[in-house]
């Protein structure tokens, strides 16, 4: 028997998230440049140079997508506000902006959905870009400024705020790999930005509580970080990846210090005085949520410069994304949160899913590894409840086919199909599957 929802607490929320680039449309609305425009303008960053000008156009459809949300018999909706769209140049307010936002909520709370908000899922707005972006301290003043002005706005009808999405990949990934906007590979960036973007998740958590807004969190992905092999450089190399993705962000904001595993590297590249904003960094949030897909295996990799590491195909079966399908890491990261970082403080899956070469036959789409993915990991939510991790609630990654990133529109994680020159919603056989296993009694 699959999972249902009373195989859960009775407060447990279920969701499904998205972003705003991802889906509204960036042409539309008064939204202003960012700096995903103009990375996937430049050859060879994007997939085919795509970008969200149009996307789903969740700009104009979005009453149809919140009827998705609520006919899958969901409880609430993770969306993110777009800062390019509320202030085009980053500081000026766009009163469109504002008001499809306003609208959008209306519409969440009109169907009893639940509004989830994240502040900032990567759309900077190209005039900060052009000023350093998260390299340069003043972005993150600025961000507090956007969160303070959004808040105003929507800050009574939201049931969360979670202050920034993946500040790995906002600075890691972006500013280190580049494989990600502004597609730096540069080790000062990286180490500015990966203290930079908490600096902003703290000053932003500073104004909204200051405000008495509640409930505010921040969204950070983990990756299991295993050796490739028993050597002792191997466990090292596990070591150092963990503490990159793993251990940095959370351990500033609960214990106001980052790892020496990492500081080993960055340290000669970090602003100056870093440590004298621990305090803003390390403020009370009210939960964590947490993004989960998959493991890597790591080894150690004499070759290159710090931090030394080379990622080794691992033997499970892989998404579309090529991610291993690896349940028990959630399970291991929901235990380790709660054991380590935040005790009873309430934990959200706030993403996960998977990637999968979906196809329309006949009007409708049959994605059965899909439906295996999602309840192997409701299975590993259920368990890590189970062994004491204070886990309120599950958001599906993600409700539409959407932009993703790098990779365009090619890699598909929705629930439902989108047919991105017709822009038709397909709800896919796994979206029916969710659905009958959140269905009420009543
Ligand atoms: O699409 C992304 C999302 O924007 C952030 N988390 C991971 C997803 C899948 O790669």
């Amino acid at each position: 028997m699959p999972l249902t929802r009373f195989d859960f607490p009775s407060d447990f929320v279920f969701g499904a998230a998205t972003a705003a680039y991802q889906i509204e449309g960036s042409g539309f609305g008064g939204c202003g440049p960012c700096h995903w425009d103009t990375f996937s303008a430049t050859p060879g960053n994007v997939v085919r140079a795509e970008s969200g000008v149009r996307a789903c156009d969740h700009y104009h459809l979005w009453p149809q997508d919140l009827d998705l949300i609520k006919a899958a018999q969901m409880d609430a909706y993770r969306f993110s506000t777009s800062w390019a769209r509320v202030m085009p140049d980053g500081v000026t307010v766009n009163p469109d902006g504002m008001d499809f936002y306003d609208r959008l909520v209306d519409g969440m709370l009109a169907r009893g959905l639940k509004p989830f908000q994240t502040l900032y899922h990567w759309e900077l707005p190209s005039a900060l870009a052009d000023k350093g972006g998260w390299t340069n301290r003043d972005t993150c003043l600025r961000f507090a400024d956007f969160a303070e002005t959004i808040t105003r706005r929507l800050g009574d009808r939201v049931a969360s705020i979670a202050t920034v999405n993946e500040p790995w990949c906002v600075a890691w990934l972006s500013h280190f790999i580049g494989a990600h906007a502004p597609g730096l590979r540069d080790i000062r960036a990286a180490a500015r930005a990966m203290h930079h973007i908490l600096l902003a998740h703290g000053l932003a958590v500073e104004r909204l509580r200051g405000m008495g807004q509640p409930n505010l969190g921040i969204v950070l992905n983990f990756d299991h970080a295993e050796p490739a092999s028993p050597s002792a450089a191997d466990v090292q190399a596990a070591a150092r990846a963990d503490g990159i993705f793993n251990r940095w962000f959370i351990e500033a904001i609960t214990r106001q210090s980052y790892p020496e595993v990492v500081l080993d590297g960055l340290a000669p590249h970090m602003p100056d005085r870093w440590q004298e904003d621990m305090p803003i960094i390390g403020q009370k949030i009210d939960w964590l949520g947490v993004n989960y897909y998959t493991r890597h295996l790591h080894a150690h990799d004499p070759a290159a410069p710090w931090p030394h590491l080379r990622d080794v195909p691992g033997p499970l079966p892989k998404t579309q994304m090529g991610w291993e399908i690896y349940p028990d890491g959630l399970h291991t990261f929901l235990t380790r949160m709660a054991r380590d970082h935040v005790g009873d403080l309430p934990i959200y899956v706030t993403e996960n899913g998977m990637a999968f070469a979906d196809t329309v036959q006949d009007g409708a789409v049959t994605d059965g590894p899909r439906e295996d993915f999602v309840f192997a990991h409701l299975a590993a939510t259920k368990r890590a409840i189970a062994d004491g991790a204070n886990v309120k609630g599950f958001f599906y990654w993600s409700l539409l086919d959407n932009y993703e990133w790098a990779e365009g529109y090619e890699k598909r994680f929705g629930l439902v199909h989108v047919d991105f020159d017709s822009l038709a919603r397909t709800p896919k056989s796994s979206y029916h599957a969710v659905a009958r296993a959140l269905a009420r009694n009543d």
